[in-house]
């Protein structure tokens, strides 16, 4: 989750968002990426869907960690270095470092500073004599080499909210091979990862009663229009979405009510009534599912915490020696990646 403060934007960002939205509204289907539904505002709609009866994933995980915080710490080792993946305001965090030893080091990742200060300085009041080493990057770009190692203690990646869901599967493994580069051979991963379910059950989460969802999806809209200069009308397109089955990955779409054009600087692009913007995918992925794919990125399933439903995991892997190696993608025959019973 995040909070809502406003973040201040580089020229950089700015051009960021404004290459991505060209370029995809260029291309057909016309897609966006998810990141930038958070800005200020769209980080406070991302915390209300958070508290909406139907968005199972936030309140599934924290009673996961809650309940099981204690093993994971023992797992990954009281005395780690915990590196967190976009953490954000970080409120789960406090579930597993409360079971961390004094001398663990804490390292949150993120993208917006504002709001990376903010959190690691509450959890730094929290936990006083634990050492915290806040770094303003996108964890997408940063390199093993520019986070500084702690000789002789496990350096573990701590990646919860299903946020890998955002990947297809194919950029997922990608992401996991560069965590394991992160932590180095013999590492640790906590990752949140949400399931396959009831169709409805998915259906509802993306489509609460009080729109949040809805409101969330069409903001992109929204931002285009106040940080581009963008010219639509954004009551013309409707939020839109569904659990993809064949793919099993819900998508959000913004589709156009009718025919209509949005304007981009000189550009103009058309759309024809029902044409979509695709804005995001999560994917959902069985235990099993999700362990071929770390086990293809070079990570040694470990243990698989789930809730009472079998709606969420949290799974724990360990980097494999051999880093890089393709024979750490093997099937199961090996006994590598043999699925773990859910705890
Ligand atoms: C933050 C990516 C995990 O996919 O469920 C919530 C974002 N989108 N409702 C998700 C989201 C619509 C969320 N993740």
């Amino acid at each position: 989750m995040r909070n809502a403060s406003p973040t201040p934007r580089t020229a950089q960002e700015d051009d960021d968002f404004l290459a991505s939205v060209r370029a995809g509204l260029r291309r057909r289907p016309r897609t966006i990426p998810p990141k930038y539904f958070y800005d200020a505002h769209g980080s406070q709609l991302f915390d209300l869907i958070c508290t909406t009866p139907e968005y199972y994933p936030t309140r599934t995980e924290t009673g996961i960690l809650e309940r099981h915080g204690a093993e994971m710490a023992a797992r990954i080792g009281a005395s780690c270095v915990l590196i967190e993946l976009g953490s954000g305001s970080a409120t789960k965090t406090p579930l597993l470092l409360q079971h961390l030893a004094d001398d663990a080091v804490y390292v949150p990742i993120d993208i917006c500073e504002p709001h990376l200060l903010k959190s690691t300085q509450r959890l730094q009041n929290m936990f006083p004599s634990m050492k915290m080493q806040p770094l303003c990057t996108d964890y997408h770009r940063l390199h093993a080499h520019a986070l500084k190692r702690h000789a002789g203690r496990r350096h573990a990646v701590f990646f919860p909210g299903s946020t890998i869901g955002n990947c297809t599967p194919g950029n997922a493994v990608h992401l996991l091979r560069h965590a394991a580069k992160l932590v180095g051979p013999g590492g640790g991963l906590l990752i949140g990862v949400d399931c396959k379910k009831s169709p409805d059950t998915l259906h509802a989460a993306y489509n609460d009663a009080a729109g949040h969802t809805a409101a969330f999806n069409l903001n992109l809209l929204t931002r285009m229009q106040r940080e581009l200069g963008a010219q639509l009308n954004a009551t013309q397109f409707a939020h839109h979405a569904y659990y993809n089955e064949a793919l099993g990955r819900i998508e959000m779409h913004l589709v156009s009510r009718c025919r209509q054009e949005i304007r981009l600087g000189k550009e103009s692009f058309t759309f024809d009534a029902g044409e979509s913007i695709h804005t995001e995918n999560s994917y959902k992925y069985t235990a099993q599912e999700f362990q071929r794919l770390a086990c293809a990125a070079g990570w040694q399933p470990e243990t698989v915490w789930s809730d009472g439903n079998g709606w969420f995991n949290v799974h724990y892997l360990r980097a494999n020696q051999e880093m890089g190696a393709r024979l750490s993608a093997l099937p199961a025959r090996h006994g590598r990646c043999s699925p773990t019973p859910a705890g």
